[in-house]
């Protein structure tokens, strides 16, 4: 099997792109540890790859420092020895010019997607530190490259997700760690239900008249990316559905 019983801790494994990757890594011999805040959703999904891999759950919120450090401190022996931590937990809350933001949706996005990225990182990071080897794939985004109109806050968070990528790189060079960022651009998730606070046309409407990516095709990249020889590194994967050539430009088919 090619993930040769490897231990992947996966943040933000309850639905989307963080679910499709758990699926498709458990078919493929890796063993989990799946983290989320929905703690039905999490044992459903533990309870159904159990008889596939080894799993097991944490249930806990990535923005509070005490609820992360607790989650990952009660990991039994067995489970500590991360080989690849997946920072995938986080979202967009809100597409408002600057200057009507809502400041409780900034500090959603900075506490999620940059401060639990970082809360999580440091209780993994030591120990691979120590075993000299592991794996982060930290989640990224096109937002992370291009800052497009209303994106401000959220583009923001990931272009910290993009610097912190690079400083990991950096400063875990000499440990042997690899250090990865998969940066999507339009993929059909919960992403845009989130964002739009639950209104179903308008997220929708984000995908309107082309084809997106879905969960399954970035699982694909982090698949890929696990199972290159121990030589190979890659640094960062942008992708796109074909449709999409930009943060902003998009062939819609009416
Ligand atoms: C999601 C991609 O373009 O909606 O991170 O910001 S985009």
């Amino acid at each position: 099997m090619m993930g040769n019983g490897r231990i992947v801790l996966i943040t933000g494994a309850t639905a989307g792109i963080g679910e499709a990757t758990a699926r498709l890594l458990a078919k493929n011999g890796f063993h989990l540890i799946l983290c989320g805040r929905r703690k039905e959703r999490l044992n459903e999904l533990a309870k159904e790859l159990s008889p596939v891999t080894k799993v097991t759950a944490l249930s806990f919120d990535v923005r509070s420092r005490k609820e992360v450090s607790d989650a990952l401190r009660s990991l039994p022996a067995e489970w500590t020895a991360v080989d690849v931590l997946i920072n995938n937990a986080g979202g967009a809350h809100g597409l408002d010019p600057i200057q009507t933001g809502n400041v409780d949706d900034w500090d959603a996005m900075i506490d999620s997607n940059v401060k639990g990225l970082l809360y999580v990182s440091r209780e993994i990071i030591p120990g691979m530190v120590e075993r000299k080897s592991g794996h982060i794939i930290n989640l990224g985004s096109i937002a992370g490259k291009e800052v497009y109109p209303n994106g401000n806050v959220y583009c923001a968070s990931k272009f910290a997700v993009d610097a912190l990528t690079r400083g990991m790189r950096v400063d875990l060079n000499a440990a042997g760690i690899k250090v990865t960022s998969i940066s999507p651009g339009m993929v059909e998730t919960e992403f845009a239900l989130v964002r739009f606070k639950g209104d179903a046309s308008r997220a929708s409407n984000v995908y309107k008249g082309l084809n997106p990516l879905r969960g399954d095709d970035i699982a694909d990249l982090i698949l890929f990316c696990l199972t290159r020889p121990s030589h190979v590194a890659i640094a960062d994967i942008t992708v796109f559905p074909s449709a999409q050539a930009s943060a902003t430009v998009v062939n819609r088919q009416q």
